[in-house]
């Protein structure tokens, strides 16, 4: 209950920042677009990971005001960088279950992309696998209008859920996130080998692009590639980096 009660003074205080992680195509280098995730910068411990609180977020609601300044920010930094010429590709930005549960959600979006007069195609959703699965006709409807909106959609920790493949190639979703849990030990380990290769060749069938998550290595960039996976995200490009820091880094690029 106590870290709770910060946690909802840290909404209310909005003591969180977003920061960006780039997406390259695997085949040229391209820079794509990158992945927004937030950090809890409290005054007291310093930089807080999501994983620390986003649970919590969860379970006690506060991810919905939470979730809401995420899409704010996002979207005021892509209207910043817009106006300064950069080119910023699509922004992927996380959100919870509770978030898409709520009848309002679509409203946010479109309030959020009108209120900072961005492109829709600036954003792409990340849902979980698992998020979607909870209630897939719930999930098929938030899919629908998202994708209305000029919206894509990208289904994040791709191969940690029970999908039912034959209801996940109905949905309006644009990319598959393969999870970096299949691609820590490539290319060694017999069983993620098979795993990625199924991932991306199913993905590929169905329609859905394919990114690799937690690349780290030149090896596991250079199967995933030769596997046909389409993009890649990770240490070895380049980490999450503040929002300042990744304005420099988009500057600095040819
Ligand atoms: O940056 P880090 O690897 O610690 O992120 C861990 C996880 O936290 C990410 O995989 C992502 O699923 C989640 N996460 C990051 N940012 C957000 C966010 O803005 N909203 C939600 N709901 N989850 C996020
Ligand atoms: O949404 P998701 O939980 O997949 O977010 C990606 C998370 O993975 C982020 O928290 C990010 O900091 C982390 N991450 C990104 N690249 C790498 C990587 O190459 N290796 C590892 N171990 N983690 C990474
Ligand atoms: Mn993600
Ligand atoms: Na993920």
């Amino acid at each position: 209950l106590h870290i709770e009660n910060a946690l909802r003074r840290a909404v209310e205080r909005g003591e969180f920042e977003v920061w960006f992680q780039p997406q390259f195509s695997l085949g040229t280098g391209a820079y794509l677009g990158a992945e927004a995730l937030v950090r809890w910068r409290d005054p007291e411990h310093g930089l807080i990971p999501p994983g620390d609180f986003i649970p919590l977020a969860e379970r006690s609601g506060l991810i919905i005001p939470l979730g809401e300044q995420v899409l704010d920010m996002v979207a005021a930094a892509a209207r910043r960088w817009l106006d300064a010429d950069l080119s910023i590709g699509r922004l992927g930005v996380n959100v919870a279950g509770p978030q898409i549960d709520r009848s309002d959600f679509v409203a946010t979006l479109r309030r959020v992309i009108s209120t900072w007069n961005v492109p829709p195609s600036v954003f792409e959703i990340e849902i979980t696998e698992t998020v979607i699965m909870e209630n897939p006709d719930h999930g098929r409807r938030v899919l629908n209008e998202i994708q209305a909106l000029g919206i894509t959609t990208a289904i994040d920790d791709f191969g940690t859920g029970y999908s039912s493949l034959a209801y996940l190639k109905e949905l309006p979703i644009g990319t598959i996130k393969l999870d970096r849990a299949f691609v820590k030990d490539l290319p060694e380990h017999p069983s993620d080998i098979a795993i990625s290769r199924a991932v991306i060749a199913l993905g590929h069938n169905l329609g859905f692009k394919v990114i690799a998550e937690g690349i780290e290595t030149e090896a596991q960039r250079r199967f995933l590639h030769a596997e046909g996976c389409d993009e890649g995200q990770g240490y070895l490009f380049a980490r999450p980096m503040p929002a300042d820091v990744f304005e420099n880094w988009l500057r600095a690029r040819p």
